[in-house]
């Protein structure tokens, strides 16, 4: 039996410029654009609803950008940290 193989998104950050294949439907890749050039992708699942939502870190501001999955019309822009900080890959703890 074949084993199903998960394909990483990529986050391409001279372009801010995001590329997902979807679980549900492989033939049809997600091209999507949110940040911007030179920002940090930190995509998890912010608003708690078990999806991951698309986000960004700009190290240039210390601003989060998340487009929540729940509520993707209302992205949540939040500042957190100081200017160079680098975000980590999960919350200490989880
Ligand atoms: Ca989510």
């Amino acid at each position: 039996m074949a084993m199903a193989r998960r394909i990483s998104p990529f986050f391409d950050p001279s372009t801010a410029y995001w590329y997902v294949i979807p679980s549900s439907n492989p033939s049809a890749p997600i091209v999507y654009q949110w940040g911007y050039p030179g920002n940090i992708p930190v995509p998890g699942d912010y608003d708690g609803d078990g999806k991951t939502d698309f986000a960004v870190f700009d190290p240039s501001a210390a601003y989060w950008y998340v487009i929540p999955s729940s509520n993707p019309s209302a992205p949540i822009v939040h500042q957190w940290g100081t200017i160079g900080d680098v975000p980590i890959e999960k919350p200490i703890g989880q």
